[in-house]
């Protein structure tokens, strides 16, 4: 994928030189702690091929990198990629330091174990700017246009605040019982 792809790249920018127009400036990056990045690089590829100027910040970035970079280059749209369980917690520190740091650019969630309630529930709430979760490569580039686009993007924001608020709803608190009322509701395993 990558070698086709290093292949096709001076074409792509070719056709950009011709178009004399990006449709906007992406910084990606998997989060700190975490080396998966098949998923982020297929990201990467899609929104390349779309239009998007990509800056890849690669794997293991810590938040505060991901921030520097963030104020130094001004992109339109942040992507993070996780794949394993902490990295669910390093996406919520992510996003708090970007805020603190004045930055409200939307940022899009993904990665297997991501979720569209992890990041209503948890993400969002930490952030000025929209956070999406994004299922896969196919809907990131539509989906980041609805976003960086002045005439949609009072829309998106508002749709998605709406869809958060609704999975947050229906999120009942988790029901905890005393140890003895455990021990009785023990499957019979045999
Ligand atoms: C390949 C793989 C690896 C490779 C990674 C190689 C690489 N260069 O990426 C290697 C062998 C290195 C690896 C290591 C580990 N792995 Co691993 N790995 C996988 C595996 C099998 C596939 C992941 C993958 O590439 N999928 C294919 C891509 C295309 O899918 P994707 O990443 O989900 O991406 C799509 C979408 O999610 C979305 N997307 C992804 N990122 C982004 C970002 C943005 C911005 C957006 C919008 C969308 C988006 O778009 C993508 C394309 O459609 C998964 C199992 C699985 N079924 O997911 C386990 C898995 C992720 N690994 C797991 C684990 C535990 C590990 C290790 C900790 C194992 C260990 N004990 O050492 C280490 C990680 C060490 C670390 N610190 O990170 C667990 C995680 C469990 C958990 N919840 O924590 C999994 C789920 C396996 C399992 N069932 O146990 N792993």
């Amino acid at each position: 994928m990558k070698q086709a792809v290093t292949f096709l790249q001076p074409y792509i920018e070719q056709q950009k030189v011709n178009s004399m127009a990006s449709a906007g400036k992406v910084l990606l990056a998997t989060v700190k702690g975490d080396v998966h990045d098949i998923g982020k690089n297929i990201v990467s590829v899609v929104m390349a091929c779309n239009g998007y100027e990509i800056i890849d910040l690669g794997v293991m970035v810590p938040a505060e990198e991901i921030v520097r970079k963030t104020l130094e280059l001004k992109p339109d749209i942040i992507g993070l990629s996780g794949l394993i369980t902490p990295s669910l917690d390093e996406m919520i520190k992510v996003v708090k330091l970007l805020k603190e740091s004045h930055v409200s650019v939307p940022v899009m969630i993904g990665g297997a174990t991501t979720s569209p309630l992890h990041t209503a529930l948890r993400i969002a709430p930490q952030y000025d700017g929209s956070v999406i979760w994004v299922k896969d490569a196919s809907q990131n580039a539509p989906l980041a246009a609805k976003f960086i686009n002045p005439v949609t993007r009072e829309d998106a924001k508002d749709s998605l605040q709406k869809e958060q608020q609704d999975l947050c709803k229906n999120e009942s608190p988790a029901e905890i019982l005393s140890f003895e009322e455990a021990k009785k509701r023990k499957p019979d395993l045999f």
